[in-house]
């Protein structure tokens, strides 16, 4: 893949937005790769079905998730927490599909972070009604290291706050193929998606997609 580089902190290459300091957007980024990612996601799914996790107060979560790579974010009454096994078969999680990690280097690459090696990615899948409340990624060991999110399928409302849950926050909208970066001082920002409003996608059909790929340990 050649794509354009860049520096947080950078604003204005075409197809890119700084959304906030380290929080950068790149527009229809994976939309030439958005068969293969279809292909990887499914082939994912089928190795490991998607669920919808307990949540620590006894709740369910609303999007359905599953993992791929060496490691997966997972929720149960007892907290959240990186795994190697699915809980639910005991299995490896299964490993992640080159053209995932390809994806989530260039696009670190193209927001001004050289060299992300994902270890882990979450795949949520959101039906309408489905919404991910404000709250912060602080399950990895090194904040230093960027989170790279895929949207796929249906659009979608992405909230961004600021390092406080009562900061000021701002929404955009999310489509089929655009990817987002944190780095940097966004890294550990709030941030949420509102509830998926109905719709049909030509390729997903009626839900969204998300793959978040992060540096876990
Ligand atoms: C901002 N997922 O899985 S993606 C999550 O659309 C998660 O499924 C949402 O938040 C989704 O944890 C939001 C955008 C996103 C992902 C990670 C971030 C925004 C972020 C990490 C730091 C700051
Ligand atoms: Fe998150």
């Amino acid at each position: 893949m050649t794509r354009g580089q860049g520096t947080f902190g950078f604003a204005t290459a075409p197809g890119r937005e700084e959304l906030a300091p380290g929080a950068v957007l790149l527009r229809g980024f994976v939309l030439a790769e958005a068969a293969a990612l279809r292909t990887a996601v499914l082939a994912v799914a089928t190795a490991a079905p998607f669920r919808h996790f307990p949540t620590p107060g006894g709740k369910r979560m609303a999007a359905a998730m599953t993992n791929c790579g060496a490691l997966g974010w997972v929720s149960d009454r007892g907290g959240y927490r990186y795994t190697a096994n699915d809980p639910d078969t005991g299995a490896p999680w299964p490993a992640m599909p080159a053209v995932l990690s390809e994806v989530a280097r260039a696009a670190a690459r193209a927001a001004g972070a050289d060299g992300f090696e994902p270890d882990a990615c979450l795949v949520n899948r959101y039906e309408p009604g489905a919404a991910m409340a404000l709250h912060q990624d602080r399950d990895e060991n090194d904040f230093a290291q960027p989170i790279v999110s895929v949207s796929l399928g249906l659009p979608i409302r992405f909230v961004l706050g600021g390092l406080t849950r009562r900061a000021a926050t701002s929404s955009f909208r999310l489509d089929h193929g655009d990817v987002l970066v944190f780095g940097g001082p966004a890294r550990l920002c709030f941030h949420g998606v509102r509830k998926l409003a109905a719709g049909e996608h030509a390729q997903w059909g009626r839900c969204r997609i998300n793959l978040t790929l992060r540096r876990a340990r």
